[in-house]
This record gives C-alpha cells, sequence and structure tokens, in this order.
C-alpha cells in the first residue's frame, strides 16, 4: 500500500528545530522559528494565563462537546480585539467569528470555504510571505501567485509594486495580507498605505484574507489591528485568520479564531451555516482549555489589563534586543548599515545576510537562522546577544 510513498521535504521553519534540538553545541542559538523567549530564553508563562487556569482550576467543568464553532465568550472576545468593542459591525450583527486551531486553523477553514465558495479564483501572497500560506492555499486547491512587497535594496516595501500587482490581479481574487509585523521581512505599510490598499481592494473586488497572528507586537492591540477596522469602515467583507499562540505565549494550545465581516446580519447567518459545515467535517469541533483560558482573560478587566501589560512588555523587550543588534553590529561591522532593524517591526527582521552567510552562522558559530536571512529577534537576549552579534560580524567579513 505505501511502497510508492515519496518522502515530504520537511518544513523549513520547523525542521530547522529538529536540526537545532539535535546540535550539542552549549552556546548554540535558535533564531529561526517565530517563538517569543524571555530574557532567560525560556518560553514564558505568562501570568494572566497562569490566573486564568487556576481560576478555571477551582471550579472544573465537565468537558461535554463544545458547539461546532466554539466557544461563544471567545468568539465574541476574539472580534472585539480586532474590531472594537464598540464596531458598528459587531453591532449589526455582520460579524461571524469560529474558535480554530491557531491562526494555521483558522486560515484553513477559511481558505476550505471559499474554495466552495469560489472555485475559479486565484490566491495572491506577499512575495516572500510565511511559507505554509503557499502550501495551505495550494492544498486547499487555489492556485498560488504572489504580488510584489518587499525591496530587499531599502529593507522596505516596494509599495509601488505591490499596488502594480494588486491592480492586474482578475477580479474576485484572493489577497492574503499580513495585518501587522510582516512574517518574514518585519515590513509593513502605513496607515496611508493601507488607506491606497483598501482603495484598490475595493475597486479590483477582491477579496481579502487578512491573517494577523502577531497583534499587540508592533504597537499595541488596537493599534495593530488599524488595517482590519479601516477595511470595516469601507464596508469591504474579508475574512480575518487571528491567533494567540504568540501573544497569550501558549502555542501548543491551538487557539486561533476565523473572522468574517459581511455586508448583513441575514448574510452572516448563512455565512455561519457554510463555515460550520467546514468544521464539522473537518474536525467537528474545537478542544476546551485553551480556548477557555483566553475567553477568561479576555472577558476579565483584570486579567485582560494585566495580559496587555505583559504583552506591552514583551513588545518593548523585542524593541530593546532590535536597538542592541543595530548598537553592536554598528561597532562589530562599521562598513554595514543596520539601521533598518529598527523600523522593521514585530518578532522578525530580513536581516540580508545570505544563504551561504546562515548556514557558515550555523556550521561554525550553532546559531541557526532560516535561509532567507530572517532572524527572530525574540529569540535574542542579554546572555547571546554579544555572541549573535560578533558572529554576524564574522560572517560579514
Ligand atoms: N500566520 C502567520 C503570518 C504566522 O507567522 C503564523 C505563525 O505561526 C501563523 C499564521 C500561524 O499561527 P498558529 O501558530 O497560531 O497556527
Ligand atoms: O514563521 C514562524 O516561524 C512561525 C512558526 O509550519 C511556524 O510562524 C513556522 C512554520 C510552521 C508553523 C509555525
Amino acid at each position: 500500500l505505501f511502497a510508492s510513498v515519496e518522502l515530504a521535504p520537511r518544513d523549513p521553519i520547523l525542521g530547522l528545530n529538529e536540526q537545532f534540538k539535535a546540535d550539542t553545541r552549549s552556546n548554540k542559538v535558535n533564531l529561526g522559528v517565530g517563538v517569543y523567549y524571555d530574557d532567560e530564553g525560556r518560553i514564558p508563562l505568562l501570568e494572566s494565563v497562569r490566573k486564568a487556569e487556576t481560576a478555571l482550576l477551582a471550579d472544573a467543568a465537565a468537558r461535554s462537546y463544545l458547539p461546532i464553532e466554539g466557544i461563544g465568550s471567545y468568539n465574541q472576545g476574539a472580534q472585539k480585539l480586532l474590531l472594537g468593542a464598540d464596531a458598528p459591525q459587531i453591532a449589526e450583527g455582520r460579524v461571524l467569528t469560529v474558535q480554530a486551531l491557531g491562526g494555521t486553523g483558522a486560515l484553513k477553514i477559511g481558505a476550505d470555504f471559499l474554495r466552495s465558495l469560489l472555485p475559479q479564483a486565484r490566491v495572491a501572497i506577499s512575495n516572500p510571505s510565511w511559507e505554509n500560506h503557499r502550501a495551505l492555499f495550494e492544498r486547499a486547491g487555489f492556485p498560488v501567485e504572489t504580488y510584489a512587497y518587499y525591496d530587499a535594496e531599502t529593507h522596505g516595501l516596494d509599495f509601488e509594486g505591490m499596488k502594480d500587482s494588486l491592480n492586474a490581479l482578475p477580479e474576485q481574487s484572493i489577497v492574503v495580507l499580513h495585518a501587522c509585523c510582516h512574517n518574514p521581512t518585519g515590513v509593513d505599510p502605513t496607515l496611508a498605505q493601507w488607506q491606497e490598499i483598501a482603495s484598490i481592494v475595493k475597486a479590483r473586488n477582491l477579496v481579502p484574507f487578512l491573517d494577523i497572528a502577531y497583534q499587540g507586537f508592533g504597537d499595541g492591540l488596537a493599534q495593530d489591528a488599524a488595517v482590519v477596522r479601516l477595511f470595516a469602515n469601507a464596508n469591504i467583507s474579508m475574512l480575518i485568520s487571528s491567533s494567540f499562540s504568540k501573544s497569550f505565549s501558549l502555542y501548543g494550545e491551538r487557539v486561533g479564531a476565523l473572522t468574517l465581516v459581511t455586508a448583513s446580519a441575514d448574510e452572516a447567518t448563512r455565512v455561519l451555516s457554510q463555515v460550520k459545515r467546514v468544521i464539522r467535517t473537518n474536525y467537528s469541533n474545537p478542544p476546551i482549555h485553551g480556548g477557555s483560558v483566553v475567553s477568561r482573560v479576555l472577558n476579565n478587566p483584570e486579567l485582560f489589563q494585566l495580559w496587555e501589560d505583559e504583552l506591552g512588555g514583551m513588545r518593548d523587550r523585542i524593541r530593546e534586543m532590535r536597538h542592541q543588534l543595530v548598537e553592536k553590529l554598528r561597532d562589530r561591522a562599521p562598513d554595514h548599515d543596520f539601521s533598518f532593524v529598527l523600523t522593521q517591526r514585530g518578532m522578525f527582521s530580513y536581516s540580508g545576510l545570505n544563504a551561504e552567510q546562515v548556514e557558515q552562522l550555523r556550521a561554525e558559530h550553532g546559531i541557526y537562522a532560516v535561509s532567507s536571512g530572517r532572524i527572530c529577534v525574540a529569540a535574542l537576549n542579554s546572555g547571546n546577544i554579544d555572541y549573535v552579534a560578533s558572529a554576524i560580524a564574522t560572517v560579514l567579513k
């Protein structure tokens, strides 16, 4: 039966993790996978999460099946975080949210739903994008192409190229947009540029699928959702996949949500019924624990404040690492200008290192990065940043 099965390639990022684990060097550093580590190099258990879990344990309940769409208070919390608590679209009953297995699960439910709705559509992702975007939409049956995004010369956005690409897409093409903290480049459009993108999306009748996996890691919870609110207020129907994996440091709980902003309450009811059908035929209904924890935090003002402060702490620490990295590279590699690292946002920086230099970092220094040159700034800390800066300076020579 399985004799003809070929070996599939490893996920380029998660595969790197396996390689890192097998490395026996004590000074090894993993700048590959997009995970937030604290200054001691540990994945934190947030205090807000611990408190919510303690409270949950105190009134432990039996575990029946959840509804297909998941925990109601979780879904409401998630949509308020995206659109704002006072969003008119929510009051009008035009927004629906379903609990999903992480941001990835949300993308997959959305992709499967869109595939039955728009079987002829193509999908456009940014060049470059998170590796799994292409794979996931291709698996769902779509042809996937890219739109211009990153300008390697300026280490910034190729905005003219991006607009040209979007303008050239056929109507009803699905456009996957990173709402904030672009993975892998760390380069985001400005709000004024998002406004222009919204105009194109509207004029060209494109279908925006906003992916937001790092809300709170850019400028703050509300600020990072600005594009979601901008699109909603422009009356654009859209899909939004959101993830709490990073913002709650709950990677293994698979906490995400798919939110759809529709044109009317009636439309929302019909869309929800179809989205539930996709879920039912995939995994029936989501798990309880992670969603319950997040729901507690989102719906309890004290816990929410604590979480927002903790998230702010993570954001500030990453910024501090960006500053220190730029400073240390200025000392050690004065011929190279790394100041662009300061304008990039979120967990990642496209460092400009090439595949050869990345390989040299791994082989000679035990420092792991993605071959594209993407480094996870959130994995730097006061104990490893000097070592990393010196190693980068060495491979630049
Ligand atoms: N989308 C982007 C852009 C990501 O970087 C990630 C990272 O993991 C995801 C989606 C998936 O999130 P999750 O880990 O919650 O599935
Ligand atoms: O880009 C990253 O590193 C994170 C984690 O298949 C990740 O988004 C990477 C690959 C993958 C799933 C998650």
